[in-house]
C-alpha cells in the first residue's frame, strides 16, 4: 500500500483524510492547528512536524487547503512540501485555487521529479464522508492512474479533464453557476416576500416545475429559516468567485452577473462574524 500524506483538515479535508486513515493506508498528517488532526492519530494516523517532514514520508500526497495563499504558504513556506517531497513521489492538489496557480505547482513538482495532479473536487462535506465526492483532475493521465488506489476510496467519478488548470477552470465555472443559482432564488424570494407573499408559495410551485434541484432540496430550507449551517462557507464561494473573475479578466471574457452577484456574497461574508453557508447571501435582502 503507497504511503499517504495528508495536509489540510477543514471541512472537507477532515472526512477524506479518515476515510483514508480507515481504508487502512500508513497515513502521515500534517494540519496548521495540529489538534483537529487528534481523533485520526487515535485512529492510527502519524502526525509530522511540518508539512516537509510529511511530503518526506509520503509516496502520495494530498494538499486540501482554503485557497491560494494556504496553498502556497503549505508548499513554498518554511519547512513547506516542496523542500520535502520525494522524486517519483505524487502530489495531488485537491484544494479550489486559479488555473495559474495549478501549473505553478506543477512545475515546482517537475523541478523535484515528483508528479503532480491537479485534483479540485466537488460534492461537498456530505460526499466527502460518503466517499462520494467527484474528481475534476487535470495534468497527466497516468499519474491519475497512480493515485487511483487511493481516489478511489474518496470518488464516486474520477474526470480527467485535460491539462494543468482545466480541472480547476471547470471548478471555477462550477461555482459560479451554482452561486449564481442561489443568488437567483434569494432575489426571487425578495421580490415574493415585498409582495407580502410566503416564500412557501413560491417554493411550492417552484418544485412542481422544477423537480428536484439542489438549489431548492438543500438551500432554499436555509433561506426560509435564515439558519445558515455552513455546507459550503461564503468565504469559500466569494474566493472562487474572485478566481472566477480573475480568470475570466485575463482571458478577456466578461461575467456581468457574476461581476454583480460578487458584491453581494462579498458584502455578506463582511457582514458574517460566523462561518456560514452561501446560501446566506439571502440575508442580503432581508437587511
Ligand atoms: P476549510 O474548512 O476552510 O479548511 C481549510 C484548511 O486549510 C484547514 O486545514 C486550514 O488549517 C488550512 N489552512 C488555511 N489557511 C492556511 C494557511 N495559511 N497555512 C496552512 N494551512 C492553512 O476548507 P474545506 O476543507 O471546506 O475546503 C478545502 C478546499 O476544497 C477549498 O479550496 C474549497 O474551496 C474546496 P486550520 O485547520 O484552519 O489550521
Amino acid at each position: 500500500m503507497p504511503k499517504v500524506g495528508w495536509i489540510g483538515l477543514g471541512l472537507i479535508g477532515k472526512p477524506m483524510a479518515r476515510r483514508v486513515v480507515e481504508a487502512g493506508f500508513p497515513v502521515t498528517i500534517w494540519n496548521r492547528t495540529a489538534s483537529k488532526a487528534d481523533d485520526l492519530v487515535r485512529a492510527g494516523a502519524k502526525i509530522a512536524a511540518t508539512p516537509r517532514e510529511a511530503a518526506a514520508a509520503s509516496d502520495i500526497l494530498f494538499t486540501c487547503v482554503s485557497d491560494p495563499p494556504a496553498l502556497e504558504a503549505v508548499l513554498w513556506g518554511a519547512d513547506g512540501v516542496l523542500a520535502g517531497l520525494r522524486p517519483g513521489s505524487i502530489l495531488v492538489d485537491s484544494s479550489t485555487v486559479s488555473p495559474a496557480l495549478a501549473r505553478r505547482v506543477a512545475v515546482a513538482c517537475a523541478e523535484r521529479g515528483a508528479e503532480f495532479l491537479e485534483a479540485p473536487i466537488t460534492g461537498g462535506t456530505w460526499g466527502a464522508e460518503k466517499g462520494e465526492l467527484v474528481f475534476l483532475t487535470g495534468g497527466d493521465a497516468t499519474t491519475l492512474d497512480r493515485a487511483r488506489p487511493v481516489l478511489d476510496h474518496l470518488g464516486k467519478k474520477l474526470f480527467h479533464l485535460g491539462p494543468y488548470g482545466a480541472g480547476q477552470t471547470i471548478k471555477l465555472a462550477m461555482n459560479l453557476l451554482y452561486a449564481l443559482e442561489v443568488q437567483a432564488l434569494a432575489e426571487s424570494l425578495a421580490l415574493v416576500n415585498a409582495s407580502g407573499i410566503a416564500s412557501e408559495k413560491l417554493l411550492d410551485v417552484l418544485g412542481s416545475s422544477m423537480g428536484r434541484a439542489p438549489v431548492l432540496d438543500v438551500k432554499a430550507p436555509m433561506m426560509t429559516s435564515a439558519n445558515y449551517p455552513p455546507s459550503f462557507p461564503i468565504r469559500l464561494m466569494d474566493k472562487d468567485l474572485g478566481l472566477a473573475l480573475e480568470l475570466a479578466n485575463q482571458l478577456g471574457v466578461p461575467l456581468p452577473a457574476t461581476a454583480a452577484a460578487r458584491e453581494t456574497y462579498s458584502a455578506v461574508k463582511g457582514a458574517s462574524p460566523e462561518d456560514v453557508d452561501y446560501a446566506a447571501v439571502r440575508s442580503f435582502w432581508r437587511k
